[in-house]
């Protein structure tokens, strides 16, 4: 069956219906997976768990990824742009600091915005230093499926999307996936997990001004939606190709910025990972 029509089955099985088994009468696909050209990961983790950290390693160590970090910059300071020219023209504010000021005003808002932005960045063309490598990775700082498996249901669940807010932004979500479903195929995911407290403790360290009253409950809420997604495997998943989708869990509550033998240990784990994709 084509994977188009595959995932509009998927998106109209009863909401009963268990996440993540294998469809009824359909055989385990790995057609997605499979298949030549650069490989595609997502780093995934709780805030301040050590994402940004973690990709810069994977940068120095493997010069010849392209890594692709998270647009926290774009969203910090959103601009208005001429349509014609796409020069910007007005600088709108930060998108960042609204949604946590007013998390029901601006979190379906903000949520949009996140999801367009990293949608272009994994829609554009592979680099050419990607397409010369005989083995070419591409690593992104979470991804559009993050967004929603992780972000907005949690929003959702939490009181700050309403039940037309969440309805709209998985309607469409759904839709724009499927339309590029190709194009926005990961291969692989790399985990990284911690306590909420480890998280909440490097949150402070960064100091990052908007994030200031995050506090413990709200990360303890994320930690149960990367585990329910990518340990348990309860969260309902609406693509095909995410189902049986390989999940590297990478334990980094024991500090990895300064210490080279616990790099070391990780490096080698996604050596093993990325031979097996
Ligand atoms: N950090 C740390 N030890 C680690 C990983 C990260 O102290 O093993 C610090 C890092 O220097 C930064 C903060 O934790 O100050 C958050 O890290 P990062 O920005 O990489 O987290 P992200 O939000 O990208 O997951
Ligand atoms: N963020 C969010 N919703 C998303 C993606 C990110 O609320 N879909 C927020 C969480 C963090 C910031 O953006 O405050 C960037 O994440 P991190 O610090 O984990 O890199
Ligand atoms: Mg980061």
């Amino acid at each position: 069956m084509a994977a188009g029509r595959l995932i509009l089955r998927l998106l109209r099985a009863p909401s009963s219906s268990m996440a993540q088994c294998p469809l009824e009468g359909v055989p385990p696909s790995r057609g997605l997976h499979s298949g030549r050209g650069p490989r595609r990961l997502s780093v995934e983790g709780n805030i301040a768990v050590g994402k940004s950290t973690f990709v810069k390693l994977l940068m120095k160590t493997y010069p010849e990824w392209h890594v692709a970090t998270e647009p926290v910059a774009t969203w910090q300071n959103v601009q208005a742009a001429d349509t014609r020219t796409a020069y910007p023209t007005q600088n709108l504010g930060n998108l960042l600091d609204m949604m946590y000021q007013e998390p029901a005003r601006w979190s379906y808002t903000f949520q949009t915005c996140s999801f367009m932005s990293r949608l272009k960045i994994q829609l554009e063309p592979f680099p050419e230093k990607l397409l010369q490598a005989k083995k070419g990775v591409q690593v992104f700082e979470r991804s559009v499926f993050s967004d929603r498996y992780i972000f907005a249901k949690n929003l959702f669940e939490n009181g700050s999307l309403s039940d037309m807010e969440w309805h709209i932004y998985q309607d469409w979500h759904s839709f724009l996936l499927q339309e590029f479903a190709s194009r926005v195929q990961l291969h692989g995911l790399i985990y990284l997990q911690a306590s909420p407290q480890v998280c909440l403790k490097r949150l402070h360290q960064r100091a990052r001004e908007e994030e200031k009253g995050i506090e413990l409950t709200y990360l303890e809420q994320l930690h149960g939606q990367h585990e329910a997604w990518l340990v348990h495997k309860t969260t309902k998943l609406h693509f095909e190709a995410l189902l049986d989708l390989p999940v590297l869990v990478l334990d980094v509550s024991d500090d990895f910025s300064e210490e080279v033998t616990k790099q070391e240990e990780l490096i080698k784990k996604v050596n093993i990972f990325i031979k097996s994709l």
